[in-house]
């Protein structure tokens, strides 16, 4: 009761006359009650605030272990706590110990809240079992501590393994010798919130075949809980294509994935014509590797990824968009096979207009969503990505020089030329960087014509 909250504690005491006698607690909802015993303080039963339990004071006082020896007849001491809203961390956690130990399966498992909580295992076969609430897009973080009075030895240690809500074990870390810690950081999907549990045993899982294993003795372990904050969704985005979560360029985003939240997903509007840059940075607490893929509208194939990026490297992206191309896009983070990607990561998404031939967006890529241009001056654009062509239109004179030159970074371009009734009339492929092909007009009998140019790096084209 030390720590001022709004508990409030009745203590009262009870005889116990008997050897073979039980002791009944009767637990409303809300109300915690535990049986302590007179010499050490150590809680010998408890209520869950669930419903009516019992134990029996007999074996208590039979068993020879210390600390919570209760003497017959004894004094013992009740104390209940009544309507707290979450007593565990408040009160001295429940203790095992002579007998009396939390229980030992799935039903028998004791309630327990965030806080430090210590026990004993009592003998090779014992295990204690606890569990404990977890919301959806939530974050267990446990740190479990094998006790100093364990034996020292040869398959003398303990096991803590946690289990989800269909009771399959998500987590462990077996052969925790004397002294030693163990911790774990779990992460829970949005739909994977409920009971989760927790077992304390000996160091190895199968004694029986195993007869060395021990781990008698003392544990201590504390739980913590935390709420994801996906893109300040106060929670865990969805976890699937059809459930991503609106996002908008030039918004940081910021979330985590890791334990059972395999996948955030998150979708972004994109206009045509646009360059996105795109910096996926896992965050240095990822313990191994993340990875990032993108979809259109579609959601077939991945358009774009990058996969197995380590903590705090920032993996650039940069997509190069056609005019047609504008629409909703997906982002899957992920970890991958056999990578714990735990952690947090971060997300930036910054667009820029493309700006070919001075028209502050995409030349089309087809003849029919060509961008004119008038003869007389040299004009630069750009094509890559998902922008594989540029074409654009213009009126022909005779005697006119057409010009194309791919940029200095470029390997290997290629310029073609239509008239109005779209039959090729010039074809050059594989022009190097920096290398000037022209072609001139001369008899020219209809107009428009179409110059089309592809298909990666920057460029100048020109009609004079
Ligand atoms: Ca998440
Ligand atoms: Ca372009
Ligand atoms: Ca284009």
């Amino acid at each position: 009761m030390s720590k001022g909250s709004s508990l409030k504690a009745i203590i009262f005491t009870i005889m116990v006359t008997a050897l073979a006698c039980s002791v009944l607690l009767l637990c409303g909802g809300g109300v915690y009650l535990y049986l302590v015993a007179p010499e050490t303080l150590n809680a010998i039963m408890q209520g869950d605030g669930t419903g009516l339990v019992s134990a029996p004071v007999a074996a208590t006082a039979t068993s020879a272990n210390p600390p919570a020896t209760l003497s017959t007849p004894a004094e013992a001491t009740a104390t209940l706590v009544s309507a707290g809203p979450t007593p565990a961390s408040h009160i001295a956690a429940p203790v095992e110990g002579a007998g009396v130990s939390a229980g030992n399966t799935y039903e028998q498992a004791t309630t327990i809240t965030p806080g430090q909580y210590t026990g004993k295992l009592i003998d090779k076969k014992d295990e204690a079992w606890y569990k404990f609430e977890v919301p959806g897009g939530g974050i267990i973080n446990l740190t479990f501590t094998a006790g100093d009075d364990l034996a020292d030895g040869f398959g003398k240690s303990q096991s803590i393994t946690i289990f989800n809500p269909d009771r399959k074990e998500i987590a462990w870390q077996t052969k925790v010798e004397r002294g030693k810690l163990a911790s774990f950081r779990w992460v829970i999907s949005d739909s994977q919130g409920g009971v989760y549990y927790l077992r304390v045993s000996g160091g190895r899982l199968y004694v029986d075949l195993e007869p060395d294993s021990d781990g008698t003795g003392s544990y201590s372990f504390e739980l913590a809980l935390q709420n994801q904050n996906d893109a300040n969704s106060g929670g865990d985005v969805g976890d699937e294509f059809a459930q991503a979560t609106v996002i908008q360029i030039g918004q940081p985003v910021s979330g985590q994935i890791g334990g059972s939240d395999k996948e955030d997903w998150y979708k972004f509007e994109l206009s045509g014509g646009q360059i996105l840059d795109l910096t996926f940075t896992p965050s240095p607490d990822v313990k191994e590797t993340q990875s990032i893929f993108a979809f259109d509208a579609q959601g077939k194939q991945p358009i774009w990824e990058a996969q197995h990026v380590l903590p705090s490297v920032k993996q650039p992206g940069q997509w190069l968009m056609d005019i047609a191309q504008g629409g909703t896009y997906y982002l899957q983070i992920t970890y991958g096979y056999l990578k714990d990607g735990t952690g947090s990561y971060a997300l930036e998404l910054a667009a820029r207009p493309q700006n070919d031939a001075n028209s502050g967006t995409d030349a089309g890529a087809e003849p029919e969503q060509s961008l004119e241009i008038q003869p007389g001056q040299l004009l630069t654009g750009q094509v890559g990505d998902f922008d594989k062509f540029d074409c654009y239109k213009f009126t022909p004179a005779s005697g006119q020089t057409i010009s194309f030159t791919p940029g200095q970074e470029t390997k290997g371009m290629g310029i073609q030329l239509f008239n109005a009734n779209l039959k090729e009339i010039w074809r050059e492929n594989q022009i190097g960087p920096t290398v000037t092909k022209t072609h001139q007009l001369t008899e020219v009998t209809d107009r428009p014509y179409y110059l089309c140019v592809g298909n990666w790096g920057s460029y100048t084209v020109g009609v004079k």
